[in-house]
C-alpha cells in the first residue's frame, strides 16, 4: 500500500495514534504536502461524508475520522510553507452559529495564514455579536463566515446581513465558504466573495489587500 492510501485509510478508521507518524514518514519521502493533504487527507474525508450519507458511518466514526484528520494537519502545517513573511492583512474568522464543523474553516485559516495574513479564529458556533464585535477592530480587513450544513445557512445569511449594516463596512470584505454555500448563494446574501476551497480562499484574500 503506498503512503498516501496509509494516511487516507488512516483517516477514514479514525487512526489518530498513528497518522502523525504517516504524514511525517511521507514528507520524509520527499511526497508533495498538497498531495498529502488533497489525496491522502480530503479525498479519505469525502469518503467518509459518502459513508455517512449512505448509512454505512454513523456519527462516531465521523468523529473519530475528524480527529484524526486534525492529528495529521497538525503534522502537515508547517510544511504548507510560508509564501510571505511580511504581513499582507488581518482577517477573522469563523463557523457560524449552530454549527460545529471546523476541518475546513482550519483550512482555510492554514492557507491565508500561509500566505502572509495574520488570522484571529473566533471558532465555532459563532454568534452574530460575535462576528459584529470582531469586525468592529479597524484593523480587521477581511470577516470569514463558513458553514458545512444546509440548516445553518440562514444564520450565515443573518450575520452577513449584520455585518453589512455596520458603519465601518466599507473598511473590510466578507468572504464565505463552505461545502453548501455556492458563488449565487454569497452574491444573494451580499458577501463580497466565495470560495470553494481553502487555495481559492487564499489567493480571493490577496486580491482584497492587493
Ligand atoms: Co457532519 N455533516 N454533521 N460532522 N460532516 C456533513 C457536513 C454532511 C455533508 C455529511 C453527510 O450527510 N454526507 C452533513 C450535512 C448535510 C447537510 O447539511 N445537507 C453533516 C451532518 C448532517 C452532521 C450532523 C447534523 C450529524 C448528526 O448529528 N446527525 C452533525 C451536526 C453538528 C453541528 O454542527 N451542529 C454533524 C457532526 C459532525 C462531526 C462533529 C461528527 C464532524 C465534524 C468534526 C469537526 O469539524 N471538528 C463531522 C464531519 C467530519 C463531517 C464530514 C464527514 C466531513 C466535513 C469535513 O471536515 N470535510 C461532512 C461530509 C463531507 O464534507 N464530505 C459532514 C473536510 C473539509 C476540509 O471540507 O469543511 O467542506 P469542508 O471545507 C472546505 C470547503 O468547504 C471550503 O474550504 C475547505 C477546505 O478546502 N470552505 C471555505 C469551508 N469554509 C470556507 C470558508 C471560506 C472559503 C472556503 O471563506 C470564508
Amino acid at each position: 500500500m503506498s503512503k498516501l492510501n496509509e494516511i487516507a485509510v488512516a483517516v477514514d478508521t479514525g487512526k489518530s495514534k498513528v497518522i502523525g507518524a504517516l504524514v511525517q514518514e511521507a514528507i520524509n519521502e520527499g511526497i508533495d504536502p498538497k498531495d498529502i493533504l488533497n489525496i491522502g487527507m480530503l479525498d479519505a474525508m469525502a469518503v467518509v461524508g459518502e459513508k455517512f450519507k449512505n448509512h454505512v458511518y454513523f456519527v462516531p466514526e465521523m468523529m473519530v475520522a475528524a480527529r484524526a484528520m486534525k492529528k495529521g494537519l497538525e503534522v502537515l502545517r508547517p510544511h504548507l510553507a510560508a509564501e510571505n513573511a511580511k504581513k499582507l492583512g488581518k482577517m477573522v474568522m469563523g463557523t457560524v452559529a449552530g454549527d460545529l464543523h471546523d476541518i475546513g474553516k482550519n483550512l482555510v485559516i492554514m492557507m491565508i495564514e500561509s500566505v502572509g495574513f495574520e488570522v484571529v479564529d473566533l471558532g465555532v458556533d459563532v454568534p452574530v455579536e460575535k462576528f459584529l464585535e470582531a469586525a468592529s477592530d479597524p484593523d480587521v480587513d477581511i470577516v470569514g463566515l463558513s458553514t458545512l450544513l444546509t440548516t445553518t445557512m440562514p444564520a450565515l445569511e443573518e450575520a452577513v446581513k449584520a455585518l453589512n449594516a455596520l458603519p465601518n463596512r466599507s473598511q473590510f470584505k466578507i468572504m464565505v465558504g463552505g461545502a453548501p454555500v455556492t458563488q449565487d448563494y454569497a452574491t444573494f446574501v451580499g458577501a463580497d466573495g466565495y470560495s470553494m476551497d481553502a487555495v481559492s480562499a487564499a489567493d480571493l484574500a490577496k486580491t482584497y489587500v492587493a
